[in-house]
């Protein structure tokens, strides 16, 4: 019964991601635009952020369209198929849940960063700005 409901999911999922995938492609909200000195001082500060996720999990797709929002260049992880990844984020994090922001502070120390609220109240206090209006690309 549970191999059952597992390929249930399984299909639903296959069926549901792709279709989330395009409609978020569709609607990817527009960067906000910076002076270049001041992307680049992000883009070094970023450099010591990673996100661990999954390609189709909504909570991850929400948190991804703000650092797009936000004009960020985060490396992002794939914790559900790259067993390495998969690996990192329990030993280093604890568990296997995503979204999961990894910080690696000054010191050279991580926090591992749950919950896709917290993530993004920590992205507004670091990088912010006040007007982030959600604006979206026009890709065609
Ligand atoms: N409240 C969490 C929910 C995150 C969540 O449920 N993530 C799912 C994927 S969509 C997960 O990591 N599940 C554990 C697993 O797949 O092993 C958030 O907002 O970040």
């Amino acid at each position: 019964m549970k191999t059952v409901i597992r390929l249930f999911f399984r299909i639903v999922r296959r069926i549901i991601g792709p279709i989330m995938l395009l409609i978020d492609w569709l609607t990817t909200p527009k960067g906000i635009q910076r002076e270049p000195q001041e992307q680049e001082k992000i883009d070094q500060n970023t450099q010591k952020l990673a996100l661990f996720q999954y390609k189709t999990c909504p909570f991850c797709m929400k948190v991804r369209r703000h650092t797009k929002r936000l004009s960020l260049n985060i490396e992002t992880l794939d914790a559900q198929h790259d067993h390495a990844n998969r690996a990192h984020l329990l030993t280093g994090g604890g568990m296997v849940k995503v979204p999961c922001l990894k910080i690696t502070k000054d010191t050279g120390e991580d926090h591992w960063m749950y919950e896709s609220k917290e993530i993004i109240d920590y992205l507004n206090t670091q990088f912010g700005q006040e007007h982030t209006s959600e604006q979206h690309a026009t890709h065609h």
